[in-house]
């Protein structure tokens, strides 16, 4: 779901209607989409209440077809006061939660997040609650996976080249996994309750298509930064240029998945 920038010179968040969008026709009955679409049928009936009942179903769709919007926007991101490559905010998470969250699918295939040289790849991963992830080992050493995340919590052991296993993400919240043998490395998983979530370009613009135009919080996630979070409804007009600051770092300090330091063992004391 990574946004494609659509127009380069949209620095700022804009927040633009859908309105004739061509599948907005499909939902209109028949005889409607016939007179909208300007075909002939047989007018049989009184003409004025047809009419009528046209303009009444038009009104319906129209309605329907306006409460989707887009939210636009771009991230800027700065460290120690500086301003970093616009590249690096496609670790960012953008996300739009409706006040009143729609329901939303798990995907049907796990997410992936691989073990490479080392380190989580990829090492954020936005998915959506009841998503499964598994975690492969692509490195010719034994790794671990685990984390001490309030609802989700899990280890999948020590394990070696292969598969791997999968952990079904069943809260919303921010899950943090680390290895218990390799104290760097570090994966950030969100499980988000909306399927309206998408990751900025390398310019730092995201987009997030199709989004109803209904009240909620536009919040973008970066592992180092407070998220920062904003309510509104999309299309309201609103212009939006997020600034993060990155003030915490990149691996915590935190203990092994017993609750102890990182030894030198390579084993990770099992
Ligand atoms: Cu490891």
């Amino acid at each position: 779901m990574r946004a494609k920038s659509q127009d380069p010179s949209a620095g700022f968040a804009s927040v633009q209607l859908r309105s004739t969008d061509p599948s907005c026709l499909a939902m209109m009955p028949e005889t409607a989409r016939s007179r909208y679409t300007g075909s002939k049928t047989g007018w049989a009936a009184n003409e004025g209440e047809v009419v009528r009942a046209i303009v009444a179903v038009l009104l319906l769709v129209a309605n329907a077809c306006a409460s989707a919007a887009d939210i636009r926007g771009h991230v800027e991101l700065s460290s120690e006061g500086k301003t970093l490559r616009p590249e690096e905010a496609q670790d960012a998470v953008v996300y739009f939660r409706p006040k009143t969250p729609p329901k939303v699918k798990p995907a049907s295939t796990p997410y992936l997040m691989g073990t490479r040289r080392k380190q989580f790849v990829p090492r954020v991963l936005p998915v959506t609650l009841g998503s499964r992830v598994r975690f492969p080992n692509e490195d010719p050493i034994l790794h671990n996976a685990f984390s001490t995340s309030k609802d989700n919590a899990f280890d999948v052991g020590l394990y070696g080249e292969g598969e791997g296993q999968v952990v079904t993400m069943n809260h919303v919240g921010y899950v943090r996994v680390y290895c218990n043998v390799h104290h760097s490395m570090i994966g950030h998983i969100l499980v988000l309750d909306t399927p309206y979530f998408t990751r900025p370009d390398s310019s730092g613009n995201f987009r997030l298509a199709d989004v109803p135009a209904v009240a909620g919080d536009l919040v973008i996630w970066h592992e180092r930064a407070t998220p920062w979070l904003k309510a509104l409804t999309p299309g309201g007009g609103d212009a939006e240029k997020v600034q993060l600051d990155l003030s915490q770092r990149k691996v915590p300090v935190h203990l092994n998945k017993f609750g102890k330091p990182y030894g030198r063992a390579a084993d990770g004391g099992y």
